[in-house]
């Protein structure tokens, strides 16, 4: 144990994911993901951008490894993209798209810096969303057999693999509020969406352990856990409501209890699971990733059909980040304890926390500075968070900034800066702010 109170072997990392960064969209035999269609689909990104540059991180990584290198972070999580791989989601691999993948991995490794790569992070092969995308059970098929493909081309160099990233996000975001893509507005596709997205977490599972892969595979999720506004009964009951779709809908499937009942039977949710389903489902995993950026505060609502499980959300009062996403540092703690007590994961990681911030940047004797100190406040602060939920017992292993770059902040677009380091829209430039220091001596340990 660090005197911080940090293992020795803990994880420290920062997390990215295929869109938001790379850019390229039409090189090397790229197909067009759902997301390519929805940015550039008129009104759906705030500000009016999308990712067909992002952060040029496909010809740049070089340079965005170098930084990580300067961080002394010992890992990277990145997501590949799946229309990469198979441009239209089936069929025979695309090389070059493997080649690149199999370059990244190897300039990783080469500077000690594990890779963890994501198979899912949101940008599904729009051929695949013309045949209903994830409402469709054919795709899990599909995503099986394109991990697959994956753990043979990177299997002996990677040890950590995440199936699906947020399928919180995926499901409801895309299929039932319509604010990420695809931007349907149907619940009833969305149910079927969170069960293909765990048959495909499921079934990749599978065919890591077929495969004789080494290493560890887990699935990457945004759990809340809300905090009721006041000690009532009535108040801690619409707190344990509203966490539901976000925990138990998916811990309880993963952990082998099946899908939560209260769950189902308040949304009238129709889970199309066929035989066998929920033991794939529940093939162990060999940890669970943590995405966490706030804590919301919820009172009881009446219950109708636009609030099955009724509850409302509050300000609790705490100041926000730029999202307008309330700063909790404590709820991590919390959360993290939660999952551990109530699911008992092998192992835990925090995937991604970071935050976006309005920065300015200023010249100083001709160079360039971004005092960020409010995102250094943050970090730390859930740092402290993470240090206290291990005190506490939880097995967390490792922590992942989100992010290392300034990039695509999918519906909120360019204008949402999360970034340890600025990149100039226009040149690419990288330019490290404070908080790049400030993680760099976290992980030296002398920071925390
Ligand atoms: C995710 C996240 C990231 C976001 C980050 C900030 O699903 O992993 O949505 O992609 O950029 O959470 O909102």
């Amino acid at each position: 144990m660090r005197d911080d109170g940090f293992p020795d072997d803990f994880v420290w990392g920062c997390s990215a994911s295929s869109y938001q960064v790379e850019g390229a969209i039409r090189e090397d035999e790229r197909g067009l993901s759902i997301w390519d269609e929805f940015s550039h689909a008129k009104g759906m990104i705030r500000d009016g951008s999308n990712g067909d540059i992002a952060c040029d991180s496909y010809h740049r990584y070089p340079e965005d490894i170098a930084l990580l290198s300067r961080l002394k972070a010992n890992a990277y999580r990145f997501s590949i993209a799946w229309p990469r791989i198979q441009a239209g989601g089936r069929g025979t691999p695309n090389q070059k798209g493997l080649d690149h993948y199999s370059r990244f991995v190897d300039a990783l490794l080469e500077k000690n810096i594990e890779p963890w790569p994501t198979l899912y992070h949101w940008d599904l092969p729009l051929e695949l969303q013309k045949k209903g995308g994830w409402a469709e059970r054919d795709t899990a098929y599909r995503f099986a057999e394109y991990a697959e493909i994956m753990f043979r081309c990177l299997g002996s160099r990677v040890k950590h693999w995440t199936s699906v990233n947020e399928p919180w996000c995926s499901a409801f975001l895309g299929y039932r509020e319509g604010e990420h893509a695809p931007g349907l507005r149907d619940p009833n596709l969305a149910y079927k969406s969170v069960h293909h997205l765990l048959l495909a977490h499921g079934l990749a599972d599978q065919a890591f352990r077929q495969g004789g892969m080494q290493g560890d595979f887990g699935i990457v999720v945004n759990p809340a856990t809300p905090r009721p506004a006041n000690d009532s009964e009535e108040c801690r009951q619409a707190a344990h409501r509203a966490s539901l779709e976000r925990t138990a809908l998916w811990f309880d499937p993963v952990f082998g209890r099946g899908y939560p009942n209260e769950y189902v039977r308040a949304c009238g949710a129709q889970l199309p699971i066929e035989a066998g389903d929920m033991d794939l489902i529940s093939l162990p995993v060999d940890f669970v990733g943590l995405n966490y950026y706030l804590e919301d505060t919820v009172v009881p609502a009446l219950k109708g059909p636009d609030n099955p499980l009724g509850y409302r959300i509050v300000s609790s009062g705490a100041p926000k980040t730029e999202m307008g996403w309330e700063i909790v540092p404590q709820g991590l703690q919390r959360l993290i304890c939660t999952i551990a007590e109530e699911w008992k994961p092998k192992a835990l990681y925090v995937t991604e926390n970071g935050a976006a911030f309005h920065d300015f940047r200023s010249v100083q004797g001709g160079t360039e500075f971004i005092h960020d100190a409010g995102r250094i406040a943050y970090l730390r602060d859930h740092l402290h968070a993470c240090r206290d939920a291990i005190a506490l017992g939880a097995p967390l292993k490792g922590y992942f900034v989100w992010s290392l770059l300034d990039n695509f902040e999918w519906a909120w677009g360019l204008a949402m800066k999360f970034g340890l380091v600025a990149v100039d829209e226009k040149t690419q430039e990288r330019i490290p702010k404070d908080s790049f220091a400030f993680y760099r001596d976290a992980i030296a340990g002398s920071a925390l």
